[in-house]
């Protein structure tokens, strides 16, 4: 409470005596107002439970555990003791989650929050929260209390966490960081920012995933800060025992999510932030893109070229060349004069156009886009009202505020005539927002958010997420109920609901390539697992060998494309020569053949949550040194690779988990569990498969659904012990599949004393145009001779290398070898 006296004194000190009569006017008692500091919970003095959580409070400041299911447990601060509405633009709106149980255990310095797997302990002497198992054992805990200090310039708080790290702990996700996998020792920030060119260790990128995994050999867990502000990690950088997150606002709120694995911990953070729905299958094929390919006649000819040269391709894309004075919805005429007809023309030669759409509208009174927009104020304003105006490729520009629903729909209906003219997909860019000279929007730029309000430092980071969202939205609408594809170059968590992604402006170096090695695993185990990487850099000049290296860990990145700046000379497949072009076909090849096997990873991301890009340390984290290797991955279940990242490589040195596994390019088997020297040929590169897989295998088509496939090829590969193997099948165009039109082909593989079996089961409503499967075998024991399916006996017949197969019919139940 101000002191009166004291203020009297200090006003006579200052303005003299005569100044007295107006000490009312002095109302400023400067010397009362609490210093601006650091505020700590203190002791838990009482608590009250309000549906499925507990609030907790020190007498002032509240705390909120909330509990999501057995392993998914929130807490909230209000330092004030109101809490900020309860609102997300990452989690699901439709969560469908609960504990089996829960209950709070008072002890006589402790309160113990338990649910069936996990223990939320609040210690009450200095409100200390950690989180362990249901036997006792702490795998989290606070180093400090949560804590905030006030902000008087915006208003709210500066909000932190800091948590005790463990000596042996590594630290794993933050979507698109560009450091080594392991986070440990470093700080970063989340701004999304445009960042051409970035380097190794830059921060802040593009993107925004505030999720984490700490891991030790025994134990993971997940913490997803969902705090849409400018936000911080320390993963033991500043002390060597302490891992910190904090925020420039909004509520210190966050998911602690329980393992003990790390894939537990990734398929429950996919539980509340979801999944990326299935993609149609052309998206998976090989895209082509640049820079832009323009006019008409380019575009042509660059299709035609992969024809004539027979390299699968499904998309051709057009950046902002295509545009009329980069007005976006618009198309150049003088370049593309008649775009439907050229789209319809490349869609009967199997390529899909994928179009570039910016956020940036042009300040034109004569541009329809620019004129909705005004008219229903769908622009941003400033803090005193002024419309946010910045320069962008079209010239001076106004922003839409895609955090407001009206807007967003708005938004998507903008597409009906790309639509109608046959365009398949949408490239967002730009979304961060980018801004030219200034980077970005000022802070005062106002945001709706949904109704809740913000400014841009509050909504910035979301901005390309509810962009690409109302892209997606719109597009589904309009191609009536087909699968939308679209790629987005921001992101916030829970991106991948509504988009894939790419990494941005990266440059054609060998360090580039290792940079997109760690980028596409570290966003595989943040949630955004279709992503990519411009294959071969996007600025600076590749020679053959790193393009085709670059190409071939493409093969194995979930998307798929080649992109580069418009000052670099050509970047198609044969712009190297002939002996590159031939890797690279051979390449783009590998990636058609197994597309049904990618396409079934895509769906255990969809259905299992399982990440689709898997490091070591996610395969096998009870070996400690696995938490440290970052170059092979496990590509789905079945395969992995390690893509070769230097120049003149001819070995590496590969690790392969527990299990045997076959060599891709040729005969070897190699046993797991140990690491071994693999050569490396340009024309081929370390990938394997694991003993006791089935692989499905599609003929090399030049683009999806080229041809119809009258027998399933399945590779199944010996391998002792039991496995299972999924091979997932569907039209591959619309939502059919959430009313279980798929089928899911569940293969359960056991190898013992020379005997192999195959079981299978068969689950979901579409029926596939072919009746039988071609089973190819490899690495059968020399003892195996005959092969009864379902009770009958069946002939052998060998293909030209040799390889023994067999036609069965596509329902078989159970097959014998022995
Ligand atoms: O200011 O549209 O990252 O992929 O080719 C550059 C032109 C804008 C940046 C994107 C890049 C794209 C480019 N864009």
């Amino acid at each position: 409470m101000p002191d009166l006296e004291k203020k009297e004194e200090f006003a006579v000190d200052i303005l003299g005596e005569e100044s007295l009569d107006n000490i009312h006017h002095v109302n400023n008692p400067v010397l009362d107002v609490p210093a601006i500091e650091k505020n700590y919970l203190s002791q838990v003095r009482s608590y009250s439970k309000e549906g499925n959580a507990y609030v907790f409070t020190d007498g002032k400041a509240k705390v909120e555990v909330r509990i999501f299911s057995d392993e998914i447990i929130r807490v909230r601060l209000a330092p004030q003791g109101t809490f900020l509405d309860d609102f997300s633009y990452a989690v699901k709106t439709d969560l469908h989650l609960h504990p089996t149980s829960f209950s709070l255990e008072e002890l006589e310095d402790a309160y113990l929050v338990k649910t069936a797997a996990t223990t939320c302990r609040i210690q009450k002497d200095n409100f200390f929260i950690s989180f362990g198992d249901t036997k006792g054992k702490t795998i989290n805990r606070d180093h400090a209390p949560m804590h905030w200090e006030e902000s008087p310039d915006f208003g709210g708080y500066y909000v932190y966490c800091t948590k005790e790290a463990q000596s042996d702990e590594a630290f794993f996700g933050l979507g698109d960081k560009s450091t080594n996998l392991n986070l440990r020792g470093r700080r970063f920030s989340n701004w999304n920012s445009d960042t051409y060119g970035f380097g190794f260790n830059q921060d802040p990128l593009y993107k925004t995933i505030p999720f984490y995994i700490g891991v030790t050999d025994s134990d993971a867990y997940g913490i997803f800060f969902d705090n849409t502000f400018k936000t911080f990690f320390d993963f033991a950088a500043e002390q060597n025992n302490q891992t910190s997150f904090w925020s420039e606002g909004g509520e210190l709120q966050y998911y602690y999510i329980q393992g003990p694995l790390m894939m537990d911990v990734i398929k429950r953070y996919h539980e509340l932030t979801g999944t990326h729905y299935m993609p149609p299958l052309w998206a998976i094929g090989y895209h082509q893109c640049r820079w832009s390919y323009y006019p008409e006649a380019n575009v042509r000819e660059v299709a035609e070229q992969f024809r004539k040269r027979s390299i699968p391709c499904d998309a051709i894309y057009l950046d902002i060349d295509y545009m009329d004075g980069y007005r976006c919805f618009t198309w150049n005429k003088r370049y593309f004069p008649d775009p439907k007809k050229m789209i319809a023309d490349l869609a009967a030669d199997g390529f899909k156009t994928v179009v570039m759409i910016d956020p940036g509208i042009k300040v034109d009174e004569d541009y329809w886009v620019f004129q909705e927009g005004k008219e229903n104020k769908y622009f941003c304003r400033r803090g005193d009202d002024y419309f946010m105006e910045g320069y962008v490729w079209p010239g001076r520009c106004q922003f839409p505020d895609y955090t407001n629903p009206k807007v967003r729909e708005w938004w998507g209906t903008l597409y009906e005539g790309l639509v109608e003219d046959g365009v398949a997909g949408v490239w967002n860019d730009m979304n961060e927002p980018a801004v030219f000279g200034r980077g970005t929007f000022p802070d005062d730029v106002r945001h709706h958010f949904d109704g809740i309000r913000g400014s841009h430092r509050k909504a910035h980071n979301v901005y390309g997420m509810q962009m690409v969202r109302s892209t997606y939205d719109g597009l589904k609408k309009l191609q009536k109920n087909k699968r939308p594809f679209t790629i987005t170059r921001a992101a916030y968590a829970g991106t991948q609901r509504y988009s894939s992604v790419w990494t941005g402006d990266n440059i054609a170096t060998w360090e580039h390539l290792r940079i997109g090695l760690l980028q596409l695993q570290r966003l595989s185990m943040s949630g955004l697992s279709f992503c990519g990487t411009d294959i071969g850099g996007f600025t600076g000049e590749p020679d053959g060998e790193l393009y085709t290296r670059w190409m071939q860990f493409g093969v194995f990145s979930p998307f798929m494309r080649v992109h580069s700046a418009g000052d670099t000379r050509d970047r198609e497949p044969w712009s190297f020569g002939p002996e590159w072009e031939a890797i690279c076909k051979k390449f783009i090849e590998l990636r058609y053949k197994l597309l049904p096997y990618i396409y079934t990873i895509f769906w255990r991301q969809h259905k299992y949550r399982e990440p689709i890009l898997r490091p070591i340390s996610l395969l096998e984290q009870h070996k400690p040194k696995n938490l440290l290797r970052e170059e092979e991955f496990g590509f789905g279940d079945q395969i992995l690779v390690s893509p070769v990242i230097n120049p003149g490589q001819t070995s590496k040195v590969v690790y392969l988990p527990e299990g045997s596994w076959y060599y891709y390019f040729g005969e070897k088997v190699f046993e797991g569990g140990q690491e071994h020297l693999i050569d490396t040929p340009l024309d081929e590169m370390p990938v394997f498969v694991k003993g006791g897989s089935v692989i499905p295998e599609y003929p090399v088509m030049q683009y999806t659904f080229e041809k119809n496939i009258d027998a399933l090829k399945l590779n199944i590969y010996y391998g002792e012990g039991t496995h299972d193997s999924y091979v997932y099948i569907d039209h591959g165009e619309t939502f059919a599949y959430e009313q279980s039109v798929y089928n899911e082909k569940h293969f359960i593989v056991e190898c013992q004393n020379n005997v192999l079996s195959v079981r299978q089961h068969i689950e979901g409503l579409y029926n596939e145009r072919f009746d039988t499967y071609k089973l190819y075998f490899f690495g059968l024991p020399a003892e195996s001779k005959s092969v009864h399916v379902d009770g009958d006996t069946v002939a052998w017949s060998y293909d030209e290398e040799g390889t023994p197969y067999i036609s069965v019919e596509k329902e078989f139940r159970k097959l014998i070898i022995d």
